[in-house]
């Protein structure tokens, strides 16, 4: 057994003692305990779920991809005591589909670029064709419109719309990628009206910072089915202890909006977390868990990429699925996967690409059914 792994707090471990011994302990009992620590440490305190005033409004709709696709323009409206705010995302549909399809939604953080709504400008990182070819929707939301990534003392996004003034801020309040999660989630609210999605197929998707919110969204909202951490690093799929590259403190000084206040007392004390991320992946479980990494992305760190993966099968397993199926990291661009766990290696470097896209079709095209 790897030594790192030895060094982690104990998943199936109570608070008040006494080991998990079955599913349902786990979802009555361990799994709560678990979410709130994430949100008291880590994440931060969502205040709000669904607004009740939230409103889905369809702006356009429009046959594209010669013809292959229905693409939707919709946005969710939404207000707060601090204002009203908008959520504009763009979905694509298989046109010829005889019944509901599974979708994937990427949280997308790097603009509209990568992620061209009218498809003049085609990338990897969001390859829309490819999915539609593979018969699942496709749907996509830029981050900066739930919540600019700049620190300005949540002012902006939808921290301004629902969050007590800066000096009553409390040290769990969430951070920025909760509000990006909280986005994803109403981007749920609204797949979940569309009788050409199948909701209960959903799998969300997310790049780097994008992968952590992922992440987090999957914990916080369980009607996501799979949830795909490309590259996500610190405080996403990779452990905290023993990390090399990013840790604790270079995230909460580069983005001091990112997380909770109370994250930051973890500073070069990754040893005094609670928790650590292959905790995070545990409230994934049972669902699909999909972590890819890349061989040169050595800022996020694919060993812990990887060890995070290993160290959350005793919760799959505890619902009767295997693990990984692999104790060591596998050679790039050999994925390995169960039924419900999947991982890959890319060569090269920090990046969301086609292959990566290839590698999370295939395993939903096995599994997310
Ligand atoms: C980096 C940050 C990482 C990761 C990355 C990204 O600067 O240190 O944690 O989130 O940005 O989102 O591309």
């Amino acid at each position: 057994m790897n030594q790192r792994l030895k060094q982690l707090p104990n998943i199936l471990l109570n608070a008040g003692g006494g080991i998990v011994s079955n599913k349902d302990e786990w979802a009555q009992k361990r799994r709560k305990e678990l979410v709130e620590l994430f949100r008291t440490h880590v994440y931060g305190r969502t205040p709000v779920r669904r607004p009740e005033s939230m409103r889905i409004a369809v702006k356009a709709e429009d046959l594209m991809m010669d013809g292959l696709a229905v693409r939707k323009k919709i946005e969710i409206q939404y207000e707060g005591p601090g204002g009203t705010g908008k959520l504009p995302f763009v979905l694509f549909i298989p046109a010829k589909a005889d019944k509901p399809v599974p979708a994937f939604v990427l949280i997308n953080n790097r603009g509209t670029a990568v992620a061209d709504p009218d498809r003049k400008q085609l990338s990897g990182f969001w390859p829309a064709e490819l999915l539609i070819e593979r018969e699942y929707a496709a749907a996509v939301f830029q981050v900066e419109d739930v919540d600019p990534d700049v620190h300005d003392e949540f002012r902006n996004g939808v921290h301004g719309l629902f969050d007590p003034p800066l000096d009553k801020r409390p040290g769990d309040a969430w951070g920025t990628i909760a509000a990006w999660a909280w986005g994803a989630s109403r981007v749920m609210d609204a797949l979940e009206e569309e009788a050409a999605i199948d909701a209960s197929r959903i799998a969300l998707a997310g790049h780097s910072r994008g992968g952590k919110t992922a992440l987090w969204a999957g914990a916080e909202d369980e009607r996501f089915a799979m949830v795909v951490s490309n590259n996500s690093g610190c405080t996403g799929a990779a452990l905290s202890r023993g990390k090399q590259g990013e840790r604790i403190s270079h995230i909460n000084a580069s983005f001091p909006h990112w997380f909770a206040e109370n994250y930051k007392q973890y500073n070069d004390r990754e040893d005094e977390l609670p928790v650590d991320q292959h905790m995070l992946l545990g409230l994934i479980a049972p669902r699909l868990l999909y972590v890819s990494s890349a061989t040169e992305d050595s800022w996020a760190d694919p060993e812990s990429e990887f060890l995070s993966l290993i160290a959350v099968q005793p919760i799959y397993k505890l619902h009767g699925y295997d693990g990984i199926g692999a104790e060591t990291m596998p050679a790039a661009e050999t994925p390995i996967s169960s039924e419900r766990l999947g991982y890959h290696l890319r060569t090269g470097d920090h990046d969301l690409t086609e292959y990566d896209w290839r590698c999370f079709i295939d395993f939903a095209d096995a599994n997310l059914i």
